[in-house]
């Protein structure tokens, strides 16, 4: 069976890890099964070979891939039903999803939700966080998540484009689903997941949109343990 190294958190079911979710999506789309094998960040030498330090890593029979762009890619060679890239146009364009998301959202996602993401750590992985995402930021984590309001209302503004896409049709494939909505849901399961923060208005369509999304798959991404609610606030 295919196999997805994932990152854990110190809640054995609890994974927010949003290009481990893509992932997942992609290889139910695919209706392709899988055993997640959760990785901690002290744990990232014992992942197969060759890796980067990342996760995911997918290995498949004798094959390892690493990355999630590269992991989709290869999904869609070997596995060629149901398409997550349905034409070289689609794939170029969800190719701009993933580096606006990557270069726009993912940075205000994580000034919303870094402390919760610092305490799903275990204990022995607080140290290793801290130290590389406040050499990555330049700032403590206090400094960078101290005002998680004003990212949130910056991550509502920057998701316009999309909501003014879902005016129009369902998901960013179009009528159903493809790689593109994946990397959004990623996005959504890592602060549904990995924080206990309440996003969005329930009247904005991108919250009917992540409704969609959490729905596909019979619910694999609602059916995902979420962050401990008592821990917040
Ligand atoms: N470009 C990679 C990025 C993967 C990535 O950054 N994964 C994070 C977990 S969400 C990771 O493994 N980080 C390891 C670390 O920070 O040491 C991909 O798309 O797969």
């Amino acid at each position: 069976m295919i196999q997805l190294f994932d990152l854990a958190s110190k809640y054995p079911e609890v994974r927010f890890s949003p290009f481990c979710w893509r992932i997942k999506y992609a290889l139910a789309h695919k209706g392709l099964s899988w055993e997640e094998i959760p990785i901690y960040f002290s744990e990232i030498d014992q992942l197969p070979v060759p890796n980067d330090g990342k996760v995911p890593v997918l290995v498949d029979g004798s094959e390892v891939v690493i990355d999630s762009w590269d992991i989709a890619l290869f999904l869609d060679k070997k596995y060629p039903q149901h398409a997550l890239f349905d034409s070289d146009e689609s794939r170029s364009q969800s190719l701009f999803v993933k580096c606006w998301t990557e270069t726009v959202l993912h940075s205000l996602v994580s000034r919303m939700g870094i402390l919760d993401f610092f305490g799903l750590q275990k204990d022995a992985d607080q140290k290793y966080f801290r130290e590389s995402r406040e050499i990555r930021f330049g700032i403590t984590l206090e400094e960078w998540g101290g005002n998680p309001e004003a990212a949130r209302i910056g991550f509502i503004k920057a998701l316009e484009p999309l909501r003014q896409t879902l005016s129009r049709q369902n998901f960013l494939g179009g009528k159903g689903p493809n790689f593109s909505d994946y990397i959004m849901v990623g996005i959504f399961q890592w602060l549904r997941c990995g924080s206990g923060l309440t996003i969005f208005d329930k009247a904005d369509d991108v919250y009917a949109y992540q409704e969609r999304l959490l729905d596909l798959f019979d619910g694999l991404g609602r059916s995902a343990p979420a962050y401990p609610k008592e821990n917040h606030g």
